[in-house]
């Protein structure tokens, strides 16, 4: 089945017929049996992001598990495009996940999708053909005026801005729904508040904080640290040295723009880790992937720096899309080819934006090298 982001059915449900004073689980349950999608024997569909990070998976994990084993509609979880970043690659194989190829899908078997972790409305989400989208959990801000598609109507759309992890809004409905939680449930939703939240220190409300321990109890621990430390391939091994090789330092700005990198996690990645540097308060790392004809931006800001997101929009100067909250900030740039011209022209005009933006030269001036790490 080819994505299509655009063409959405609308939900064949009656909203109206469920309680609105009936608690999260009840209205999802109502809107679910209200469809009657279930009762032809089809099933449901669960979705997230594209690059599931793992949140999106531990909510997907404990979505499927709500409707599948506490509400009795079987549900199935398919991913779009390939899960790269090893401790999100551990998650799914040390926990055993049954995720489908979101390609592989046949429209037909499924009544209805859900979607976690992001909304209809935003670019990185495929929506598939033919198959109404029931409900939303998520915990972004909506794109609103930005959206590239005007809002689908959605049953049941529960986005909690104040909440850190979208793991932590299933197992609310788990535990609403008073059942016990199986230990790889448990694993797979702890993960995904872990690291959302940086363990609580970051974005943690009240309900993160019960999910949190909560799900740490029923957890695998033996699990927990093995997807906290997975096995590196060892591309991943060349690609750090290269990144190590190429960053530079322009004062409070780490830079470092990669030419060709195995997949786009790998530039979050390394923005995660070279915003860790003393002395370095904003870092732009880039890559172009081939998988996706696409170049890759990630963007961090420490704490007192400021929001990333505009400092995105600044270095991007109108080319490509992008996206963020807080101080993480990322982007996509359509390449018309991968040769080394096409990739090293993004590149210059990416690294004089960001010395522009840094006070250190005018766009148009010849940029400066900056200076290697360390
Ligand atoms: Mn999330």
């Amino acid at each position: 089945m080819t994505p299509d982001p655009i063409q959405r059915p609308g939900p064949n449900v009656d909203a109206s017929a469920v309680s609105p004073a009936a608690s999260p689980v009840a209205r999802f349950r109502g809107i679910l049996e209200s469809s009657g999608g279930g009762a032809r024997g089809r099933r449901l569909l669960v979705l997230t992001h594209h690059g599931p990070d793992p949140d999106a998976i531990g909510a997907c994990e404990g979505i499927r598990f709500l409707c599948s084993e506490v509400l009795g509609f079987e549900a199935r979880v398919a991913t779009v495009g390939r899960i790269h970043r090893a401790e999100n690659l551990a998650m799914v194989r040390a926990l055993d996940l049954d995720f489908a190829t979101y390609g592989e899908i046949d429209a037909g078997e499924f009544f209805g999708s859900v979607l976690v972790d992001t909304q209809p409305e935003f670019g990185h989400t495929f929506l598939p053909r033919d198959i109404p989208v029931l409900a939303v959990f998520d915990h972004h801000v909506p794109p609103g005026d930005t959206a590239e598609v005007p809002p689908l109507e959605v049953a049941h759309r529960d986005v909690r801005l104040n909440t850190g992890a979208t793991s932590s809004i299933v197992y609310e409905y788990l535990r609403d729904s008073g059942v016990e939680l199986p230990e790889r449930v448990a694993t797979a939703l702890f993960c995904g508040v872990r690291y959302d939240t940086a363990d609580l220190s970051r974005n943690a409300s009240a309900l993160d904080e019960e999910a949190y321990h909560a799900t740490f109890r029923c957890a695998d621990r033996s699990l927990v640290t093995a997807i906290d430390h997975p096995p590196l391939p060892p591309v991943y091994y060349s690609e750090l040295s290269r990144a190590l090789t190429v960053a530079r330092q322009h004062e409070a700005l780490a830079l470092a723009l990669l030419g060709e990198i195995s997949h786009p996690e790998f530039a979050a990645e390394m923005a995660d880790f070279f915003l860790r540097m003393k002395g370095c308060s904003w870092v732009v790392v880039g890559g172009a992937v081939a998988a996706e004809r696409e170049y890759v931006l990630s963007l961090r800001t420490d704490r007192h720096f400021g929001n990333a997101y505009p400092l995105m929009a600044r270095v991007l100067d109108g080319a490509g899309t992008f996206g963020g909250h807080g101080h993480i900030a990322g982007a996509r740039i359509p390449l018309e080819d991968m040769g080394e011209s096409m990739i090293s022209s993004v590149e210059r005009r990416l690294r004089r934006n960001a010395l522009a933006v840094s006070g250190k030269s005018e766009a148009g001036e010849l940029p400066s090298e900056g200076r290697p790490l360390g």
